[in-house]
């Protein structure tokens, strides 16, 4: 039996209604929730909403309604867009809940029994928006160092966590359990900042300045911290949402989800707590990356907060789940934007997995009266073998991998499971099943064609259904599969071969019809490099690479003298020189480009490269490559390249063009 798996989201504050951010991380939590029941493990998935502290006191002062009544009329503006988003939580916690609050009590006294909790003056300056004080070093002008917000000086007593005491033990478990924090980068984030001193947390506010909160069980003057109370809820939930306690079930946690603004609340508060407390940390925290619009932050103030549920209504659930996890690698910052989006509902879902379902059902209806035929095994051929092993290595080896609690690449596993739509196409395209279906004497190999088609799908339906549920129960539908989501997904169901002959299909509606695009975004994109066949209205921006170089032309016969000769004089035109990588980061909203700054010696370059795919950025940083340093700069994606690296490769980068022994920056290559 696979152990069990419990996965949390943040709660999100109720002093503002969900947006797109809050859908991301609700969505992620959800698909990997409903990939580990499929694989068998005891899942509970947990979220919820955070109803104390100052944000939500004003955001209630503010609408004249008193804070409780204010979380109420909130609370099922979330509760109604994660059903419209099919999001599969076993567990809702509010904070105001009185059992959450007996256990945050619980928590506090257990902490201060055990002479973790201290009183004492406090003289700081507080930000109000973060509610947290800041010492007079990490201040900048007078403005929050987090939300550049104007803190003003307090001076309060106030109890607090002895959290200082915790941080060798903290480093020392960073530093043994390589998937506790993840990625990578935000791992060595909170191991920087746990270079500096710990201090001791505040967790405590009086009554005279914020009452909306949870009680101290040891002074009625003040109320619990709300990030305190907050972080509670991963383990007060498992004492009263299950059915019957699980806490023993299923904490540790395996995975907390959280965006990266919260990562150190997570990394260093709460793991101090459960220390204090004596209980196991989770076993991975994982910090994603931030969402803007159309290239800005969002907000109230600039009105372009983005919708989700004007984005289910008009473009469907499964749509906005796809774009939001294909689009951009998880740990990573992305950019939203509406032709990007309606360019993957063009190419991935109408022309890529819309199309692989319509023509594989039209083709059985037509030359199978509408059931599965069984396949002849002496007509397979290579193409048939070659579906075979990519759809089981997807199912078997791919998902498992890109959706490992330390890894979460979702846009990969999601690339993967195109791969096989792609495949699925090109399959009928090139098996054309339509002339066989002309000669009577290729009866069986259009079985085996026919069938294999219809085996693609079904593999395809069980690997999209954690990420696409709506349209995974849809194909089943139409394919007349047995599968039934609602268990652990049969051994046997893995493997190909899993379709029964004889099945009735049933077409219906297009799954993803085509999305009009509108005059002013046409032709503002490129085709995208990794579309499916057939050409979409838009590109996404964030595949846009491409475009920084032609076509590369093939010429393998190319013999000296031949007319595509150069002279000596004409390469000497080209200045190569030698090029240390000094800092690597991905540009975002793009797999492969990569913006270098590199030392030539003499001067500092800044190189936008598409080798992200090949490299992370931190194997970049100081490798010694070859740069063209007189080629034109030019902008990608908005960024300016002032050189180009050299690497082996055509489509796809090999490896990165360097040198055997160590050159100094600057060194002329010719
Ligand atoms: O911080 N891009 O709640 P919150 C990506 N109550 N994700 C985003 C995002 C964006 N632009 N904006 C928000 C709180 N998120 C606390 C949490 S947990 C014990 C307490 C997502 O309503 C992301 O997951 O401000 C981020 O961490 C969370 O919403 C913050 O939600």
């Amino acid at each position: 039996m696979p152990d069990p798996f419990y996965i949390t989201t943040p709660i999100y504050y109720v002093n503002d209604v969900p947006h797109i951010g809050h859908a991301y991380t609700t969505i992620a939590a959800d698909v990997m929730a409903r990939y580990r029941r499929l694989t068998g493990n005891d899942t509970f998935f947990l979220t919820g909403l955070d109803e104390h502290g100052q944000k939500v006191q004003q955001a209630a002062i503010k609408a004249g309604i008193d804070p409780q009544t204010y979380c109420d009329r909130v609370t099922p503006q979330f509760r109604n867009l994660w059903e419209k988003l099919h999001i599969s939580h076993d567990g809702f916690i509010r904070t105001t809940d009185a059992r959450h609050k007996a256990v945050v009590q619980r928590a506090l006294q257990n902490l201060s029994n055990k002479d973790l909790i201290y009183r004492a003056e406090y003289t700081g300056w507080y930000c109000t928006f973060d509610e947290r004080f800041w010492t007079e070093k990490d201040v900048q002008n007078g403005l929050c160092p987090d939300c550049k917000r104007p803190v003003e000086q307090l001076s309060e007593s106030n109890y607090f966590f002895r959290m200082s005491r915790f941080q060798d033990r903290l480093k020392e478990h960073i530093q043994q359990h390589k998937d506790f924090l993840r990625p990578e980068t935000r791992r060595n984030e909170v191991l920087g900042f746990l270079q500096k001193p710990l201090e001791d947390l505040s967790i405590s506010r009086p009554k005279s300045r914020l009452s909306w909160g949870i009680e101290l069980p040891f002074d009625s003057d003040y109320v619990t911290y709300v990030w305190f109370d907050a972080l509670v809820n991963y383990i007060s939930a498992l004492e009263y949402l299950p059915s019957v306690p699980a806490f023993e079930r299923y904490w540790p946690a395996s995975i907390h989800l959280v965006g990266k603004d919260i990562l150190t609340t997570h990394a260093v508060y709460w793991s101090t707590i459960l220390m204090g407390l004596e209980l196991p940390l989770p076993r991975t925290i994982f910090a994603h990356g931030w969402w803007t619009v159309d290239g800005e932050k969002m907000s109230k103030s600039r009105g372009n907060v983005v919708d989700p549920y004007v984005m289910v209504e008009e473009f469907g659930a499964d749509a906005f789940r796809y774009f939001l996890l294909r689009e951009i690698p998880f740990g990573q910052d992305g950019d939203f934007a509406r032709e990007p989006f309606i360019g993957r509902i063009n190419s991935d879902l109408a022309n890529g997995l819309g199309n692989l379902l319509s023509r594989t059902l039209t083709l059985i209806h037509r030359f199978s009266n509408g059931r599965v035929p069984e396949p002849q095994d002496s007509t397979t051929t290579g193409l048939e073998t070659e579906l075979k092993r990519t759809a089981e290595s997807l199912i078997r080896e791919k998902l498992p991998h890109h959706l490992h609690s330390g890894r979460l690449e979702f846009n990969r596993a999601l690339e993967s499971i195109w791969g096989l739509v792609q495949l699925g196409n090109q399959y009928i395209d090139k098996t054309a099943p339509w002339v066989l279906a002309k000669q009577p004497d290729q009866k069986p190999r259009l079985d085996t064609v026919l069938y294999h088609s219809a085996e693609t799908l079904r593999c395809l339906c069980i690997s999209i259904y954690a990420f696409m549920p709506t349209t995974a129960e849809e194909i089943k539908q139409q394919l007349g599969l047995t599968l039934n989501f609602t268990k652990p997904i049969l051994e046997g169901e893995f493997n190909w071969g899993g379709l029964l002959p004889d099945t009735q299909v049933t077409k219906g509606q297009p799954i993803f019809p085509r999305i009009e695009a509108t005059t002013k975004s046409q032709g503002k994109n490129q085709p995208s490099p990794d579309h499916l066949g057939s050409s979409p209205s838009y590109q996404s921006q964030a595949t846009a690479s491409s475009q920084m170089k032609p076509e590369p032309t093939q010429r393998p016969g190319n013999t000296p003298g031949s007319d595509d000769s150069i002279t000596i004089q004409e390469f000497e035109k080209i200045q190569l020189k030698a090029g240390k990588v000094l800092s690597a980061e991905r540009v975002p909203k793009s797999e492969k480009l990569v913006k270098l700054q590199v030392d030539l010696g003499r001067e500092q370059r800044q190189i936008v490269a598409g080798i992200g795919k090949k490299y992370k950025p931190e194997d970049l940083v100081g490798q010694t490559v070859v740069v063209v340093t007189n080629l034109k700069p030019a902008k990608l994606m908005g960024i300016e390249s002032q050189g180009m690296v050299l690497a082996a490769g055509d489509e796809e980068v090999k490896s990165l063009a360097t040198f055997l022994e160590e050159v100094d920056p600057g060194t002329k290559v010719k």
